[in-house]
C-alpha cells in the first residue's frame, strides 16, 4: 500500500466494496480508466487499493463524503524547485485569455481571477498572453506588457499572489496572423482594420482559414529583429513587476509557432525551410531573453506539441526541439498542442496531451508540464508519481473551481497541504 505507484482509497464508514463498486462505475464512464485490480486489505478498515488507475474517484463522491481520503497519493503537493524558486506544489494555473484588459493594462478583474487562484492554493499562477506589442494581442481586450504603464498593474496583482504563498508568473506573447480578432463573445472572426482591427503579421502570407481571413504580411527580416527586441523589452518589464516565472508562447499558431510549422512558414530564406530555419526565430528570442532575465528565475516555453495534421509540426520535432532549447536556459517545456490550423482532429479527451509532456520529458531530459484535459486530483498526482510531467497546469477546471488544488488536498489524503488565508480559517 505505501508503494508510490500504488492507489489506495479510505472508505471511512462506507462499506468497501460498494464505494469500489461506485468508483469502478465512474471510473469507466467518466474516463474510461480501466480499474485492473481492486482489493482489500489492511484489517477491515476499509481500505482498498487500485493499480493503473489513471483518473477516476470524481470530487462528486468525496463532496458526498464517500470517500474521505487517498493514501500515498500526494505527490502533486511535494514542492517543485526550479533554479531560485520553488512552487509549494506542482499544481499550476494554465495562462487563461481574459479579454479584459484595457490597453493592455490589467484590471480589477485579473487581480480577482488570478489573486481568488492564489488563495485557493495553486503553486504557481501564470498570468494570460500578454502582448509583446499592440499588433501582438489576439483582440483589443488582451493584456500587454508592451509600455511601461502595463507594470504597475502587473505588479500589484503579482505582490497580492505572492502574499498569499503563489508564484507569479507571465506568459508573454504575439498572435502573428490570429492576431486583430474580435473576442470570442463577440465571436472571435478578425476585425477589419475600420472595426478596430489592424494589419496582421506573420513568416509568410497565408490566412489560418475559418473566421480568421486576414492574410497576413509576410515579415521582413528588420520586423523579426522588432519582434525578438519586443519580447526582450517584455521581458524586462516582466521582471520590473515582479514576475518570478517567464513563458514565451510558441504554441496554438501564434507567431513563434506559425514560424515552426511548415504549414504557416513557406520562407526560403534562413528563417524557413529547413527545421533548423524554422526554429531559428524562437532559439533567438530565447536566446535574447535569457539574456535579460535572471539566471536565478525560471524561463519556460509553452509549444505545441503537434499540429494534428498530416505535414505539420510533429513530436518528434518538439522533441528536437526541446533538446536545444535546453541549453539555451530553457528550464521547463509547457507541452500543449494544436492551433495550427481551423479544422484539425483533434482527439481531446482526459490528459490527451499528457504523453508530450512524458516524451518530452524522458527524451529531452527537461523538466515538463503537463496541461489539457486534466480535472481529477488522482489523475494530476498520478501524472507526477510516474513522472510523466515535473507540475501540471489546469486551465478550465481552474475557472469551475478556483479553490481546486484545496479541494485535491483533501481527496487526496493531505489537507494540511494548502493551508487557507487566515481570513477563512474558521471554514477551512
Ligand atoms: C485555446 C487553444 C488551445 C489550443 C489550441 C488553440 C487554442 N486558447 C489558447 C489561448 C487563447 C484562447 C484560446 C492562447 O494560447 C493565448
Amino acid at each position: 500500500m505505501k508503494q508510490r505507484n500504488d492507489m489506495a482509497v479510505s472508505c471511512s464508514g462506507v462499506i468497501g466494496a460498494k464505494v469500489a463498486r461506485l468508483a469502478r462505475k465512474r471510473c469507466d464512464r467518466r474516463t474510461r480508466a480501466r480499474i485492473v485490480e481492486i482489493r482489500a486489505f489492511g484489517d477491515g478498515e476499509g481500505l482498498f487499493q487500485a493499480a493503473e488507475v489513471f483518473s477516476c474517484l470524481p470530487l462528486s463522491l468525496v463532496a458526498a463524503g464517500q470517500i474521505s481520503r487517498f493514501e500515498s497519493a500526494r505527490v502533486v503537493f511535494e514542492p517543485l524547485t526550479i533554479k531560485s524558486v520553488t512552487l509549494r506544489n506542482r499544481i499550476g494555473v494554465s495562462p487563461m485569455c481574459e479579454y479584459s484588459s484595457v490597453d493592455g493594462a490589467a484590471t480589477d478583474w485579473h487581480l480577482v481571477h488570478l489573486g481568488s487562484r492564489a488563495v485557493g492554493g495553486a503553486g504557481l499562477v501564470v498570468a494570460e498572453a500578454s502582448a509583446v506589442s499592440p499588433e501582438g494581442r489576439i483582440t483589443p481586450g488582451d493584456a500587454g506588457i508592451w509600455a511601461d504603464k502595463h507594470v504597475e498593474p502587473v505588479a500589484r496583482i503579482n505582490r497580492f499572489l505572492k502574499e498569499h504563498g503563489a508564484v507569479p508568473g507571465i506568459q508573454i506573447a504575439h498572435a502573428g496572423r490570429k492576431a486583430s480578432a474580435a473576442r470570442p463573445w463577440e465571436g472571435g472572426a478578425h476585425l477589419a482594420d475600420q472595426d478596430g482591427g489592424w494589419p496582421v503579421i506573420a513568416p509568410s502570407a497565408l490566412a489560418f482559414g475559418g473566421d480568421l481571413t486576414k492574410v497576413p504580411r509576410a515579415m521582413s527580416l528588420e520586423e523579426i529583429t522588432r519582434v525578438q527586441e519586443e519580447f526582450v523589452a517584455a521581458a524586462k518589464r516582466s521582471l520590473a513587476a515582479g514576475c518570478e516565472w517567464l513563458e514565451l508562447h510558441a504554441a496554438h499558431g501564434y507567431l513563434m509557432h506559425e514560424f515552426l510549422s511548415p504549414i504557416s512558414n513557406r520562407r526560403t530564406d534562413r528563417y524557413g525551410g529547413s527545421f533548423e530555419n524554422r526554429i531559428r526565430l524562437l532559439l533567438e528570442t530565447t536566446r535574447a531573453v535569457r539574456a535579460v532575465w535572471p539566471e536565478r528565475l525560471p524561463l519556460a516555453v509553452r509549444i505545441s506539441c503537434t499540429d494534428w495534421v498530416e505535414g505539420g509540426w510533429d513530436i518528434e520535432e518538439s522533441i528536437d526541439l526541446a533538446r536545444l532549447l535546453k541549453p539555451e536556459g530553457v528550464d521547463l517545456v509547457d507541452c500543449s498542442s494544436g492551433g495550427m490550423v481551423p479544422d484539425a482532429k483533434i482527439p481531446a479527451g482526459a490528459g490527451y496531451q499528457v504523453p508530450f509532456a512524458e516524451r518530452i520529458r524522458r527524451e529531452a531530459g527537461i523538466a515538463t508540464a503537463a496541461v489539457g484535459g486534466i480535472t481529477e486530483p488522482t489523475h494530476a498526482d498520478e501524472i507526477i508519481r510516474n513522472g510523466r510531467a515535473d507540475m501540471v497546469l489546469l486551465a478550465r477546471e481552474f475557472l469551475r473551481e478556483p479553490y481546486w488544488p484545496r479541494l485535491a488536498a483533501r481527496v487526496l489524503g493531505h489537507k494540511d497541504a494548502v493551508s487557507g488565508p487566515v481570513q477563512y480559517g474558521r471554514a477551512w
